[in-house]
C-alpha cells in the first residue's frame, strides 16, 4: 500500500473513489461534502436521496460508510462515511472515527478500488481536533493494510498546509 499526502481540493483527483465526509442523512452540506455535491453535479443528490433510511433523516449513522457513483467527478465511486461530532473525546469519538476509516475501506475492497482518497474526516465544522483525527486515520489505514487486501494506493486529501504538515509528520 502507497500512502501519501496531497494538498488541494479531493474532487480534482483521479482515483477509483474519493471518501466525502458526510451527514447521516446524505443530504450534502457544507465544507468538503458540498464541494463534492457542487462537483458531481445534482445526480448525486438524487442518488442519495433513495438510499434507504435506517431511523428517521439516518441515512448513515455515525462511523458507517455508504457508496454512490462518482457523477461527473473523475472518481468513479464516492463512499460517504459519517465521522464523529467532538464532543471531549470521551463520548466515542475516537472509536466512530477510526470506523469511518474501516468500514470506508470494506467498501473500497468490495467494490475493487485501487485507489482512494480520504479528506480530514471530521477535521472542520464537526470540530474533531486535527493531530488526534490524523493519528487516528494513518494508524487505522496502516492497520487495515496489514491484514486485509487494500486499495494499492491511499490518498490524504487536505486543505491547508499545517493539515499537509500533520499527516506528513504521522506517516514519518
Ligand atoms: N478537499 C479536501 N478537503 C476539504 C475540502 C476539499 N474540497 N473542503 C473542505 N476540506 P468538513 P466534517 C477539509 O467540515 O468536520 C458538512 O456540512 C476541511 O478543511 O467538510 O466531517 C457535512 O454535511 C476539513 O479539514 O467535514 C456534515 O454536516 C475537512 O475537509 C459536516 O460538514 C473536513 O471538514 C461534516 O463535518
Amino acid at each position: 500500500m502507497r500512502i501519501e499526502v496531497f494538498e488541494g481540493d479531493i474532487t480534482a483527483l483521479d482515483v477509483d473513489a474519493i471518501v466525502n465526509a458526510a451527514n447521516p442523512a446524505l443530504a450534502g452540506g457544507g465544507g468538503v461534502d458540498g464541494a463534492i455535491h457542487r462537483a458531481a453535479g445534482p445526480g448525486l443528490s438524487e442518488e442519495c436521496s433513495v438510499i434507504a433510511m435506517v431511523s428517521p433523516h439516518v441515512r448513515c449513522p455515525t462511523g458507517e460508510a455508504r457508496i454512490t457513483g462518482g457523477h461527473r467527478l473523475k472518481a468513479r465511486h464516492i463512499i460517504h462515511t459519517v465521522g464523529p461530532v467532538w464532543h471531549g473525546g470521551r463520548d466515542g469519538e475516537p472509536e466512530r472515527l477510526a470506523e469511518c476509516y474501516r468500514n470506508s475501506l470494506r467498501l473500497a475492497v468490495d467494490h475493487g478500488v485501487a485507489s482512494i482518497a480520504f479528506p480530514a474526516i471530521s477535521c472542520g465544522v464537526y470540530g474533531y481536533p486535527p493531530e488526534k483525527a490524523v493519528s487516528t486515520a494513518v494508524a487505522e489505514v496502516r492497520a487495515w493494510g496489514d491484514v486485509h487486501d487494500a486499495p494499492a494506493q491511499v490518498i490524504f486529501a487536505c486543505f491547508g498546509e499545517s493539515m499537509a504538515a500533520l499527516y506528513r509528520q504521522a506517516l514519518r
